[in-house]
């Protein structure tokens, strides 16, 4: 049974920053997926404290808000048969240091000894949380 699904994927300040956008743009057409929307932007930090709404209270939230607001992001949402699942399997672990070689996390990341684990790419986690996030940063879409 078909379950076409959308996600919502980030590149985050640290990505753009490093030129990595176009990295992240093509592993993800690469693996199959198609674009069904993207914007480069500087998010708001009510928009991040909405989107990162679960992570309120962690001792990384207010540095996690400020370097995500620290640059521009470009926001994507890609498509595809379990493209939620399988962007977090291109994305590889959080911590970078230990993500697998071969995912963008592990091929490109590393830790920086700062406050906030700056790891180039953000990925839905769920369907809720995909179609959530895809309304907060893509309301037309
Ligand atoms: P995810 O991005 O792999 O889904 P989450 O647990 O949702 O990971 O955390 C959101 C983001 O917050 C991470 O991608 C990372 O940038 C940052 N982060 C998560 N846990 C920590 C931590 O323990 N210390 C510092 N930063 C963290
Ligand atoms: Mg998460």
């Amino acid at each position: 049974m078909s379950h076409i699904e959308r996600t919502l994927i980030l590149v985050k300040p640290d990505g753009v920053a490093r030129g990595l956008a176009g990295e992240v743009l093509r592993r993800v057409e690469a693996k199959g997926y198609t674009l069904a929307g993207a914007e480069l932007l500087v998010p708001s930090e009510e928009l991040l404290a909405q989107h990162y709404a679960e992570h309120v209270g962690k001792p990384f939230y207010a540095p996690l808000v400020e370097f995500m607001s620290s640059g521009p992001v470009l926001a994507i949402v890609a498509q595809g048969e379990r493209v939620i699942e399988g962007f977090r399997v291109l994305a590889g672990e959080t911590d970078p240091t230990t993500a697998a070689p071969g995912t963008i996390r592990g091929d490109f990341g590393r830790d920086w000894g700062a406050k906030v684990i700056q790891n180039i790419v953000h990925g839905s986690d769920s369907p809720q949380s995909a179609e959530r996030e895809i309304a907060l940063w893509f309301p037309q879409l």
